[in-house]
Parts: structure tokens; C-alpha cells; sequence
């Protein structure tokens, strides 16, 4: 299998043999931004849809969480985190010198105990790409657009991820379409489904709740859906298509990968609606179409 640089690194230069498999829910928001990234830098990659009860596809893992992405390059290395995922390969896309295995090394898993004592893994530097001094300078131009693009992967993480659940959730019925749709394209046994849609839907509207008030969301959490539609379009700006400029950065292609998880839902249609995202969301869009109709 071949792998070609991106358009934006300009030259196409084999790095084969590396096969990609990801092991998803399709309508997990950091398996979205991770299948963005693999899409737009056009790496080939086949798709395991984890059943979600029993996750029996990912029993070879001790990390029990999706995203995971096996390389396999003769012995498979195993990448968890959709962060590190995209930092890892995007390295490994650019440095000349590094070995996928190396690049691993720099994003060490460490484990903690939360407040409530459960214990959580968290990874070091998954918002940084291990490129020398001036592989950073070619990607990013200016030490501010790097600094820019870590500010907005961040914030897609740590903010707009946590506005998706209480807004597909908000009511009965949305839950109920939220579900539908969950279960249509999940991998989930035909009773499973049947139980998942009606049951999953009852605990998702009420936990949804509870995620508004943990994340301290304002009583209609649609606002503060609009209202980071809007900063994000700001933060774009209107003199350049995408943050990362002529061509989506990782931040684009990570705020873009959490909000398609909404694609066909009320509060897709409604942030469309009631906000400015929608040029650079279309923008988005058919740049990620493109590319990946290329391979
Ligand atoms: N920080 C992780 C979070 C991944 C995550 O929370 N994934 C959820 C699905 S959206 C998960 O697998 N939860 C455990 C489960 O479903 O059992 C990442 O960025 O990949």
C-alpha cells in the first residue's frame, strides 16, 4: 500500500507499507476527527465498527476506549487518543527521519486517578507534532500559526466536544432521532438495536442533563452551540478559507470531525441556521471530498 504526501507538503513521496486499520463508533466525534484527518491527507485505511455493548472487536486492547489505530508496518503498533493519533501520524507524514515506532515514544500514556478516584489515562504532548526546527517552519510559517492550531485542537477537545451530547439529546424526540440514526449506522445485533434506540435514548436525555450541569452549559444549550459556531468562524476570520489558510490545519479538521457527528439532526440544522459556520463548513466539506475521492 503506497501513502503520498499531501498537496500541502507538496512533494509525493512514498512512505509505504504501513496499514491502517481504525476502530470506530461512526458517530463518535473523535473517531469523526480522526477519519477527517485520515481522509483529507488521503491515507488508506480499513474501518472496524466496534459494537458498542460488548466491544468485543477491541478485546485485543487494554485501553477500552475508540478511537484506536493499528499500524501495521510487519508487527502492528497500536495508537489511542484521537489527539495523539493525529499528532503521531502527521509527524510520521512529515519527518523524513522518524520511524513510526520512534514517534511514538513522545506521547507517553500516563495513568491518574480522577477526583472521583477512578483512574484515567492521559497522554503527554497530543496536541504536538515531533518535527525539527525547520519541518515546523515549513508546515507552519510562523510560530503564532503553530501556537494557533494547538489553541483551536484544544479547544475542540476540551469545549465543543462536550456541547454535542446535551444538544442531540435536548428533548425526548431528539434524543429518539439521535438514537435512530446511532443504531442505523452502528454495529448492533437486531434486538440490541431495538433495546439501544428505546433505552438508550430515555438515559441519554437524562444524562444529557446532567452533562449540561457538569459542563456548566446555559439552560438552553443550544446557545452555546451557536455561540461557538460563531467564535469559531471568528477565529477563522474573514480573510482566509480555513484557519490553517488556503488549506484546513488540524484544528479545522478537528472542530469539522466533532461537528459532522450532527449531520442530519435538528441541532445541525439549526447551528446552520442560526450561525455563520455554514461557508466554511461547506468549504470543509468538499475539500475533504475531494481528496478522499483521489484515492
Ligand atoms: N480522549 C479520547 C476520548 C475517547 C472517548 O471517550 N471515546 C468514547 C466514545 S465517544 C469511548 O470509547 N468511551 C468508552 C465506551 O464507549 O465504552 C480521544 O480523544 O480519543
Amino acid at each position: 500500500m503506497n501513502y503520498v504526501l499531501a498537496e500541502e507538503e507538496e512533494t509525493q513521496v512514498p512512505v509505504g507499507g504501513l496499514q491502517l486499520t481504525l476502530y470506530q463508533y461512526k458517530t463518535c466525534p473523535f473517531c469523526s476527527k480522526v477519519r477527517a484527518f485520515l481522509d483529507y491527507h488521503q491515507l488508506p485505511h480499513d474501518i472496524v465498527e466496534v459494537n458498542p455493548v460488548m466491544r468485543k472487536e477491541i478485546k485485543f486492547s487494554t485501553y477500552r476506549k475508540v478511537p484506536i489505530l493499528l499500524a501495521n508496518a510487519g508487527c502492528p503498533i497500536q495508537l489511542n487518543d484521537s489527539s495523539v493519533i493525529i499528532s503521531a501520524m502527521k509527524t510520521f507524514l512529515i519527518s523524513k527521519q522518524k520511524s513510526l515506532e520512534e514517534i511514538m515514544y513522545y506521547y507517553p500514556a500516563i495513568k491518574a486517578t480522577d477526583e472521583k478516584g477512578k483512574e484515567v489515562t492521559e497522554y503527554q504532548n497530543r496536541y504536538w507534532l515531533m518535527l525539527d526546527e525547520q519541518e515546523t517552519k515549513q508546515l507552519y510559517g510562523s510560530k503564532e500559526a503553530q501556537m494557533e492550531e494547538i489553541k483551536w485542537r484544544r479547544w475542540a477537545d476540551d469545549w465543543l466536544v462536550h456541547l454535542i451530547s446535551p444538544n442531540v439529546y435536548r428533548t425526548p424526540g431528539e434524543a429518539l432521532a439521535s438514537f435512530d440514526y446511532i443504531v442505523r449506522v452502528g454495529n448492533f445485533g437486531p434486538v440490541e438495536g431495538l433495546f439501544a434506540k428505546y433505552v438508550g435514548a430515555a438515559a441519554m436525555f437524562f444524562i444529557g442533563k446532567r452533562l449540561k450541569k457538569r459542563h456548566n452549559l446555559q439552560d438552553d444549550v443550544r446557545q452555546d452551540l451557536y455561540k461557538a459556531a460563531d467564535t469559531w468562524v471568528k477565529a477563522v476570520g474573514k480573510h482566509r478559507m480555513f484557519l490553517g489558510g488556503s488549506e484546513p490545519n488540524l484544528a479545522d479538521l478537528a472542530v469539522y470531525g466533532v461537528l459532522r457527528v450532527m449531520e442530519g439532526l435538528k441541532s445541525f440544522d439549526e447551528m446552520m441556521a442560526n450561525t455563520k459556520i455554514k461557508p466554511w463548513y461547506q468549504r470543509m466539506t468538499s475539500t475533504i471530498q475531494e481528496k478522499a475521492a483521489l484515492h
